[in-house]
Order: structure tokens, then C-alpha cells, then sequence
């Protein structure tokens, strides 16, 4: 209740939010933090609240209006089992570099380290999953805590803050007036010119060079330089995992991706290419082929570039010859305003590159009745090209990312974290942030089933989705592995499924299963035309094990080998 002679800490802690310019906070409620629910009753018209059905669903879409909007994406969670529920969406934020706040209630501060009911020392629980992960005591203090946390969440690498709420500080009355302080901005960290300049020298000397693009706090106008300084420079450009919408992908620059598993032919150029001019990624294990594409600490015949926003991140793995302590977007746009090189010498190698990545883009026959090529083929035939694709983690996700041609930044919702249940709670956020966009959910039918239950939250709030669910029977992603490893033994990768076509019509959706590629066209204009959101079951073959191999592909190569001895 609102006590006209002071404020509450709960109700600063929603004036801070709505100074802030949050306009959307998503939640599982709890008894430990109804204080701040009833702040926001009070705040309906300028902060909406969006009830979800499981934590891990709350912070996913935390996670992805984060990464949607480039403000930090807000989560309210209680104690114990509600922040357990929500650590999957800040693990997700950390690898992601996506600004996002978990706010969790905790126990009144009378009970703290007695191991109250559900009290865990979220301090030490989030210390290396969150930038940041503190508890405010004092309600007087607020406005600091949340200034620190909305520019901890968005300067340098952005990432994930952790705030501890106890009950009873959020309860309590701070007299007189309280001053709420500033909107948190990011803060611009731009390179010297000196080094733009040995940029500019080690480019000109190299015969192969290739761009990597990637990493948190990219901008849309990051994305046109990006294109910029690569035409004018007639450089290749690449991205990491699923960073494929940072530029047109119909650009002649882009090359394609370092996706789980790389494209041979890109794995090759990265091989072959003398001069890397990384702009913003951490040149991780996925970009890397698991560290054997590019061997630490110096690649042997290449020099690199390398940009990123954090001090702490550069000569970590790699000792880049020239290393750049700054925004990937600021850099851009400094190296695009820098006259062209004069003839280059990779012009031919820049063309075999894009020709290396066009030739990928033709679907090939897959075993069963659906080739989820063909199908994707369709969405992008149907679809608007910036309609947001969201996915999660799954072999599916290779056709996605093979055959969709993204065309802007923020049409693709993807964890780089590689965290299954993802496609759904996105979709949710992107829908809320994007009520005029079309929105499509991938899932295989492992991933499906780990936040499926947020289908009910785009039913409550009446958006209209498009659910796909990649039905295989199996968690096909782990029994390509097994088969790889312990061939022809399958052992805890197999599904029995729920009817998902039954399932999604309780929810409220249209709903549809297709069993071969040619009718899927049919069904997914009857999807749009739904007045709901709407679910296509594809039922797809588990030979169809991945976008490189069948099942007894990959099996009879695999026990071939074991008969070797390799
Ligand atoms: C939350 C989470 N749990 C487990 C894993 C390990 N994992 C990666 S892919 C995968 C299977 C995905 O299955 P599905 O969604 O059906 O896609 P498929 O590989 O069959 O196409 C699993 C279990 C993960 N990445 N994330
Ligand atoms: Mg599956």
C-alpha cells in the first residue's frame, strides 16, 4: 500500500524501472516480492506485466526483449526454486552478451543466512553466471543499485545483472523525497585512429583476409557500415553462430557462418585465409571448430585483427597482432570511413567465398517424407523477410540456419548459448515487442517440450505465432553424437511424444501436422490466415539425422572406424 508520506522501496524500485523506460517486465509472482507487484498495479499504464508459466520461460523472454531491443530485458522471480527456474535465461544473456535483470525476491533480512524458507545467497549463486549479482538492504539505495545495473547490463560487453530483493526491504518506507537519478545510456568505447590505421596497413598486406563479425551490442547501423567498408574493400564477411542477421545475408559480402559444425568450405577458407579481422566476437569454441580451426594462443600464418568490447576478453585464448579494446559498432564505423584499398589482391578469393556460401543455400534430398530444406525454402518463399526466426538448440536448427537468408538485424532470436527450450518464450517476447512483425517459433520436439508450456502465455496475452515443431521422435542432436561415438547403442535419446496437434488445439491454437514437403505451403497459409497463433507439426524422418548425414550414414562410418582400430 502506498504511504503518501514516503515511498516503499518496491515503489522506487518501479519508478527507477519506468525512469529507466521499461515499458515491459515479464514474471512467475511469489510471495517474496508482492510488494513490487503491487508497485506495478500502480504503474499499469506505463509498464505492462506479462505473467508466464515456468521461470525458465520469464527469463527466456527477458532474454530476448533484451536482445530484440538492446535494453536489458526485465524478470521477476522469487526465491529458491523461482531463480533456479530463471538461471537457464541468465546463462543464456552471459554467453549471448544480452542485456538483460533478474530480479529475485529473497527473505526478509531478519532471516538472511539462516537458510529460511527457499533462501539461497544469490551472490555466490550468480557470481559466474551474472556480470553483476548483488542484494540491496538498504531501500533508501534503490536508485543506485538500479542505475549501476541497467549501465553494468548495457557498457562494454553487455550482459546479465542479478538483483536480490529482501521482503522486507521492499516493504519498508523511505521518508522524503528520493532522487532517482539518470537513465542509464551505453557508453561509447571507440578505438584510437592509430589503431584503425594498422588495421588499415595489415589489410592492405594480406592476400586472403576474412572478416568475422559477431558479439553483443551490435547496432543496425553497425550492420550498413559493416557492409560499407566490406564492398568498398570487396572483403568476405562471415558472423559467428547465430549472429547471421547482422547484415543482409542477400549482400554480396556475406560468406556464410560459423554455425555448430562449420560449413566445410567456410571451415576451409578460414584455413586458407591470412588475415582475420575479427569485429566483435570472442572467437569461441564455435567459431573456432572447438579450438582445432584456429590453434591458440597465435594461429600459425595469420595475423589477426581483433575487436571487442572487453579489455579481459582480448589475449584470453588468442594474442591477436593487433589487439582493440572497443565496440565492435564504433570500429566499423570508423574503418568505413577509410578510403578503399586500391586493387586488391583478394578480389577472385572473395568471389569463391560468396560462390562457396550460394552453392550451400541449395537444399538437398533428405530421407523421409518432409525435407526440412524444402521446407524452410517455403517459409522464405511465403514469409516477409523480416519476419523474426526464432529457435533454440537442436540438429534441426541446421536447416534453419543453412537456408533461411536473414535481411536484418534482430530477425533472428537465437541462443548462442546453444540452450534448448528457447524458440518458444522468444517468440513470445518478439511478438509483445513486435505486435506488427510475423513472428515463427522452430523447435525440434525435444526443445519444444521444455518451454511449450509458454503457449499459453501467447494464448493469454491473444498473439498470433507460428508455432513449428520439428517432430523426429528423438533428441536427435545427442544420438548423433552417440551414434558417433558408441555406434548402433541408442540409449536415452529416444521420444515418445504427445499429440502435439491435440496439445497445441488446448492451448487454443490452430493446429496441423504435414507429413510430406508438398502440402506444407497449404498449411502454412491456413497457419497465417488463423485468427490465433497457430502450431505445424512436421513430421520428420530420424534417418534425416542432420543437414550433413543420415542416421546409417553416420552409424556404418562409425562402426567401420571402431573395426579399424581408429
Ligand atoms: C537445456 C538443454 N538441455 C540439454 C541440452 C543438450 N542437447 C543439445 S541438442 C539436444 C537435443 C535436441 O533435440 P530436439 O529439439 O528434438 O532437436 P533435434 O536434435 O532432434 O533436431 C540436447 C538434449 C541443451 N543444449 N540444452
Ligand atoms: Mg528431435
Amino acid at each position: 500500500m502506498s504511504d503518501r508520506s514516503g515511498q516503499t522501496g518496491a515503489q522506487l524500485l518501479v519508478d527507477c524501472l519506468a525512469l529507466q523506460g521499461v515499458d515491459r517486465v515479464f514474471c512467475v509472482p511469489g510471495e517474496s516480492y508482492i510488494a513490487v507487484l503491487d508497485a506495478l498495479h500502480d504503474k499499469k499504464s506505463e509498464i505492462e506485466l506479462i505473467v508466464c508459466r515456468q521461470e525458465g520461460g520469464a527469463a527466456n523472454m527477458a532474454e530476448a526483449h533484451g536482445k530484440l531491443t538492446g535494453r536489458p530485458g526485465i524478470c521477476f522471480v522469487t526465491r529458491g526454486p523461482g531463480a533456479t527456474n530463471a538461471s537457464i535465461g541468465v546463462h543464456t544473456a552471459f554467453q549471448d552478451s544480452t542485456p538483460m535483470i533478474l530480479f529475485i525476491g529473497q527473505v526478509g533480512r531478519s532471516f538472511a543466512d539462516r537458510e529460511g524458507f527457499q533462501e539461497v545467497d544469490f551472490r555466490a549463486m550468480f557470481a559466474p553466471l551474472a556480470k553483476w549479482a548483488a542484494q540491496i538492504d538498504d531501500p533508501a539505495r534503490v536508485p543506485e543499485y538500479l542505475h549501476r545495473a541497467f549501465q553494468t547490463a548495457m557498457s562494454g560487453r553487455p550482459g546479465p545483472v542479478v538483483l536480490a530483493l529482501p521482503e522486507d526491504m521492499l516493504s519498508e518506507i523511505v521518508a522524503g523525497k528520493v532522487d532517482l537519478g539518470r537513465p542509464a545510456a551505453p557508453i561509447p568505447a571507440a578505438a584510437r585512429p592509430d589503431q584503425i590505421d594498422e588495421a588499415m596497413a595489415l589489410l592492405a598486406k594480406a592476400k586472403r583476409p576474412l572478416v568475422i563479425a559477431g558479439g553483443g551490442g551490435w547496432t543496425k547501423k553497425a550492420g550498413r557500415d559493416l557492409v560499407a567498408f566490406a564492398s568498398r574493400n570487396q572483403l568476405p564477411v562471415t558472423v559467428s553462430l547465430r549472429c547471421q542477421d547482422y547484415l543482409p545475408n542477400s549482400e554480396p559480402c556475406f560468406v556464410g557462418h560459423f554455425g555448430i559444425g562449420a560449413e566445410p568450405s567456410l571451415a576451409k577458407r578460414l584455413a586458407e585465409a591470412d588475415l582475420l579481422l575479427v569485429l566483435g566476437p570472442r572467437l569461441g569454441e564455435m567459431t573456432t571448430g572447438g579450438y582445432t580451426l584456429l590453434a591458440p594462443p597465435r594461429p600459425a600464418g595469420k595475423t589477426v585483427v581483433h575487436a571487442h568490447p572487453d579489455p579481459n576478453e582480448l589475449g584470453r585464448v588468442y594474442q591477436a597482432d593487433l589487439p582493440i579494446s572497443a565496440a565492435a559498432s564504433e570500429v566499423i564505423a570508423t574503418l568505413a570511413d577509410r578510403p578503399a584499398i586500391t586493387d586488391p589482391t583478394w578480389r577472385e578469393w572473395a568471389m569463391a567465398c560468396r560462390a562457396d556460401y550460394e552453392a550451400s543455400l541449395v537444399p538437398t534430398p533428405q530421407p523421409g517424407g518432409v525435407n526440412l530444406g524444402e521446407v524452410i525454402v517455403s517459409l522464405r518463399e511465403a514469409l516477409p523477410a523480416k519476419t523474426i526466426m526464432c529457435s533454440g538448440a537442436g540438429n534441426y536448427t541446421g536447416w534453419l540456419h543453412r537456408h533461411w537468408p536473414f535481411s536484418e538485424y534482430r530477425t533472428q532470436l537465437a541462443p548462442t548459448s546453444g540452450a534448448m527450450g528457447y524458440g518458444v518464450p522468444a517468440a513470445v517476447a518478439a511478438k509483445l515487442a513486435c505486435p506488427d512483425r510475423e513472428v515463427v517459433s522452430i523447435s525440434g520436439d525435444g526443445c519444444f517440450m521444455m518451454n511449450g508450456q509458454e503457449l499459453a502465455t501467447a494464448a493469454q496475452y491473444g498473439l498470433k505465432i507460428i508455432f513449428i515443431v520439428v517432430n523426429n521422435g528423438m533428441y536427435g542432436t545427442i544420438r548423433m553424437h552417440q551414434e558417433r561415438h558408441y555406434p548402433a547403442r541408442e540409449s536415452g535419446t529416444a521420444l515418445v511424444n504427445p499429440d502435439f496437434v491435440t496439445l497445441a488445439k488446448a492451448y487454443g491454437c490452430h493446429a496441423e501436422r504435414v507429413e510430406a514437403t508438398g502440402d506444407f505451403a497449404a498449411a502454412l497459409e491456413r497457419a497465417r490466415s488463423a485468427g490465433t497463433s497457430a502450431l505445424i507439426e512436421l513430421v520428420t524422418d530420424p534417418e534425416a539425422l542432420s543437414i550433413r548425414s543420415t542416421l546409417a550414414k553416420l552409424r556404418d562410418s562409425s562402426l567401420q572406424r571402431q573395426e579399424q582400430g581408429a
